[in-house]
């Protein structure tokens, strides 16, 4: 597996703030924690991860644009290239000393993600990504999962962040899927949930009420590893949109067609 010289440095800004975070990791207790919404919480391993990350990757390449989830976006002098960046992906995990949480680092390029890097500190698997170039966890090749039937399916998800209560639509959805599937796993890393598909982990993987940093790096990783990947509303827009839903092709748009099933109305 040759990788370019710039997933290099987005491995290597990856494996810094791994380090930072597999630190503060093992002192979590210490960390001072803050909320930003219903159940959203950040903590000083978060922002200090961010930093890392956009020091390697600014040094790097001054003139590109960096978006990351807990700092005032950079517009870069280059108009065609922007770093996203999802410092912890799986926060609430980390706080509670849960070994599932992601570094996530994806590069676009005229509004196309051309590199993905999701890096899990607590396990040492890295998964890489370049368009064109297939997608790898640590130097093995990667193929999304061959089940055809939606029926032979373990599918993950996401529950949407609306703080208690409101779930109504979402628990509509969630019962049609498990009424089809084997099992529905929960694990609270976007860009995890995401590798795990490339990785035939799961067969497919569906959530709403996402950010771009979330899902950019994991979505080129399946395309990568010849998954198919769409919104939740059967478009392929899926960062502008927040949402998605993804694994091969056959379980992906079956997957598509349950959670659009109609709500019923009480
Ligand atoms: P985070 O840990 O970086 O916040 C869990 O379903 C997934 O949703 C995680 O990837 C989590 O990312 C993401 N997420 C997005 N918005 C969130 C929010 N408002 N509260 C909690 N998790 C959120
Ligand atoms: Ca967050
Ligand atoms: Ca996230
Ligand atoms: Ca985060």
């Amino acid at each position: 597996m040759a990788r370019s010289a710039l997933l290099n440095v987005m491995v290597q800004a990856a494996f810094k703030a791994g380090k930072s975070l597999a630190r503060d990791f093992g002192e979590v207790q210490n960390l001072q924690v803050s909320l930003k919404g219903p159940g959203d919480y950040v903590s000083q391993a978060d922002r200090k991860a961010e930093r890392v990350i956009r020091d390697e990757l600014l040094k790097a390449r001054p003139t590109y644009g960096f978006l990351g989830e807990e700092g005032e976006e950079i517009k870069g002098t280059d108009g065609a290239h922007r770093w996203i960046v999802d410092p912890l992906d799986g926060t609430t995990n980390f706080l509670h000393g849960i070994p599932h949480f992601a570094v996530s680092i994806a590069l676009e390029r005229q509004g196309e993600i051309v590199g993905g890097v999701v890096f899990n500190p607590a396990t040492d698997e890295l998964y890489t990504a370049e368009r064109g170039g297939g997608a790898f966890l640590n130097d093995r090749r990667l193929r999304v999962g061959a089940r055809r039937n939606l029926s032979d399916a373990v599918v993950a998800t996401g529950t949407p962040h609306l703080g208690r209560g409101n779930h109504g639509k979402y628990l509509v959805e969630l019962r049609h899927v498990m009424g089809e599937v084997v099992g529905v796993r929960r694990f609270g890393s976007a860009s995890l949930d995401l590798a795990y598909v490339a990785a035939g982990r799961f067969d497919a993987y569906w959530e709403r009420d996402l950010a771009a940093w979330d899902i950019a790096a994991g979505v080129l990783l399946i395309r990568e590893a010849g998954g198919w990947v769409t919104d939740a509303n059967g478009d392929n827009r899926p960062l502008e949109d927040g949402s998605i839903v993804c694994g091969n092709e056959y379980i992906a748009k079956a997957l598509g067609e349950v959670i659009r099933r109609p709500v019923p109305i009480k």
